[in-house]
């Protein structure tokens, strides 16, 4: 693969095709961003750590359906020297860094790691934009966790941050590294400040996710409990193939800037679970075991965006609602646990 586009690039010459280098490609949004790109027909180029090209059935399981397509290359956020070999490599024109540590969840259990994997690892990559591709288009993967114990109610590009997690304050730390880079240096940045967004590529590890594959595995008949934590917290939840979409957008406008991607709606987990589970003609309260244990030291209680200014400025507006995404998901874990 890599031959061939180091062929096309030396017979098309450098204008015909763009490249597009995606940090976390082998992530849920990472998958659903570089199937648009190459629709697009962008030359897709991504960053895997070493262990996932060790052991491609575990880890590339998003990108499995088109890595004939896609150039890899090893290389790990903490290492700035690998993603500078990368970006002498690839030369992109537009970057996307949406690699990071993304759970909350383990946030608290090791705040070092997640802080320095994400605030280090932002700060390598557009340290390697501006030495590498100043003309490069960059897209940060901001989060409505930025505002966690929220000011407001709906949140906007203008409400102040409250993070209440190291993975919060990494995110508010690699927005300001943003507006840095582009106010010192003139680097072409967008935030995009997503709110939660999911789908069967999910991992297991967030709690939509959790929540359908235990559906599917209690109607299977395999389990019978689902144990939760915090099910009175609420979430804007919306489809990431919907917001990868927006992030594409953002680097189509001239002057970079922040945009808030949300559905604008609300629900709580216990409704995420209560639909998913009568979607399956179940009666949630004879599975749900709450676990204390699954409780964060803090938690952020109620999120909400206002889409306004990216449906005003980038024409967008999400497509997938509340129902249909938590049936999409159910469905999935549905036929990959009977097909077990
Ligand atoms: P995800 O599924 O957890 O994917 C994270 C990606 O980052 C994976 O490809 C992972 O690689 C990679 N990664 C993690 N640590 C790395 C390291 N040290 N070096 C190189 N790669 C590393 O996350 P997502 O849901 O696609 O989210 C994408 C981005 O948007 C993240 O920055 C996340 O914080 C942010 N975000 C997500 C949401 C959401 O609701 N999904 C909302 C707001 C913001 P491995 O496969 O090797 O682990
Ligand atoms: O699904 P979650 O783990 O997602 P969370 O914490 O909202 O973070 C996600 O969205 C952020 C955007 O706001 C992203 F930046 C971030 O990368 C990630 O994608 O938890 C959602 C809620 C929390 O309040 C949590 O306490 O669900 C509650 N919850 C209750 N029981 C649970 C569980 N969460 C998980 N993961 N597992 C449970 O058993």
């Amino acid at each position: 693969m890599h031959s061939l586009m180091m062929y096309m690039r030396t017979v098309f010459g450098e204008c015909e095709l763009k490249r597009a280098l995606i940090t976390g490609i082998t992530g849920q949004d990472g998958s659903y961003l570089a199937e648009l790109l190459l629709e697009r027909g962008y030359e897709v180029h991504g960053i895997v750590r070493r262990v996932a090209i060790e052991n491609p059935k575990h880890r590339l399981w998003r990108i499995t359906h088109f890595l004939d397509r896609v150039c890899l290359h090893a290389a790990s956020l903490e290492s700035m020297p690998s993603v500078y070999r990368v970006m002498h490599t690839v030369e992109p024109h537009e970057c996307y860094h949406l690699a990071a540590q993304s759970f909350v969840g383990y946030s608290f259990e090791d705040e070092f790691s997640t802080l320095s994997t994400n605030i280090n690892g932002t700060h390598h990559v557009f340290a390697a934009v501006r030495d590498v591709v100043p003309e490069c288009l960059v897209y940060f993967a901001g989060s409505s966790e930025m505002f966690g114990k929220a000011i407001e109610i709906p949140q906007t590009e203008k409400t102040t941050f409250y993070p209440r997690s190291t993975y919060g304050i990494s995110k508010v730390a690699g927005f300001h590294l943003a507006k840095h880079y582009r106010e010192a240096y003139g680097i072409r940045i967008w935030c995009g400040i997503l709110f939660n967004h999911e789908s069967p590529r999910r991992g297991f590890e967030f709690v939509t996710r959790k929540i359908t594959s235990y559906a599917a595995r209690i109607k299977a008949g395999l389990e019978t409990k689902i144990s939760l934590g915090n099910v009175d917290a609420r979430r804007d939840w919306g489809h990431a193939r919907d917001y990868v979409y927006a992030m594409k957008l953002m680097l189509q406008r001239d002057e970079p800037d922040d945009y808030v991607i949300a559905t604008g709606k609300q629900h709580s987990v216990i409704e995420f679970v209560q639909v998913a589970f009568s979607y399956l003609g179940l009666n949630y309260k004879n599975h749900l075991n709450i676990d204390s244990q699954l409780l964060r030291p803090v938690d952020v209680d109620c999120l909400v965006g206002d889409f306004s200014k990216a449906k005003e400025e980038l024409g967008w507006v999400p497509c997938v609602q509340f129902d249909e995404l938590v049936k999409e998901m159910v469905d999935e874990d549905l036929r990959a646990t009977l097909s077990q």
